[in-house]
């Protein structure tokens, strides 16, 4: 079982003993995730028990989320975000997401927030909301017409992914959590982002252990080869980094 053992609850919030750390699989052979093989309930829109209102970013160690925001290059209030949600997929629902998976999937998406010269705010927003390019079946993209009236993605003709994790809007109606405690799921805030990949990506599969379970989890976010290859890069990566200043 691999454990980093420094990311912990806050008091009376979980088990504190839980250890965080599902490994990214190595890029090139896909090589297992390292990690304890959690059992996990069937998952799904209609299986996942409603979240108690949580903090998720207040959940990560301090310490452990300043050592590695700075070996890593991922801002800090991001890194929060998706160690927390790994910690709640962990300790909740059974399925160890990885933060590095999360962290991962955030780099490719958006650069954690900073695509177009932005950021997540210390409140967890992004300083402009991001929005892919129109779903209309041009530039490699699948035609996916307006289904949000552009409540959501701004677009009332074509749907676009938003946000940093860069959810679609029928996705978002469907997996749109809130990871932050304010009682709103805002695909533009990083905590609700991330809280929604977390389930979202454990849907898929159950958990995200094991190469024959990650990678397909990772296809149901994105099903290229070369999305699943970035994601793994660069979760491997960070994951290596983490390791090293252990
Ligand atoms: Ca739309
Ligand atoms: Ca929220």
């Amino acid at each position: 079982m691999h454990s980093i053992g420094r990311l912990s609850y806050g008091p009376g919030t979980g088990n504190p003993s839980a250890a965080l750390g599902a490994e990214a699989p190595k890029a090139e052979d896909a090589q297992a995730l390292e990690g304890a093989g959690v059992a996990v309930d069937e998952a799904g829109p209609g299986g996942i028990p409603p979240m108690q209102s949580t903090e998720i970013a207040s959940l990560p160690d301090p310490q452990w989320l300043a050592d590695v925001s700075a070996a890593t290059g991922i801002p800090e209030r991001a890194l929060a975000a998706y160690a927390g949600a790994d910690l709640v997929a962990s300790n909740v629902y059974g399925c160890r997401v990885g933060w590095n998976t999360l962290a991962g999937i955030g780099y490719v998406e958006s650069h954690h927030g900073t695509l177009f010269g932005g950021g997540v705010q210390p409140d967890g927003e992004t300083s402009q909301k991001i929005y892919g390019i129109p779903l209309d079946g041009t530039n490699n993209t699948m035609a996916i017409e307006d289904t949000d009236k552009g409540r959501l993605d701004n677009d009332t003709e074509w749907d676009r992914a938003m946000g940093p994790l860069q959810f679609i809007p029928t996705t978002w109606e469907i997996w749109g959590t809130d990871g932050n405690g304010d009682g709103i799921e805002d695909p533009h805030h990083i905590d609700d982002a991330a809280m929604t990949a977390a389930l979202y990506l454990c849907n898929a599969q159950g958990t995200l252990e094991g190469a024959d379970n990650w990678i397909p989890a990772i296809r149901s976010y994105n099903n290229t080869d070369d999305y699943q290859k970035q994601v793994a890069d660069a979760a491997s990566n960070y994951a290596r980094i983490e390791r090293e200043l252990r």
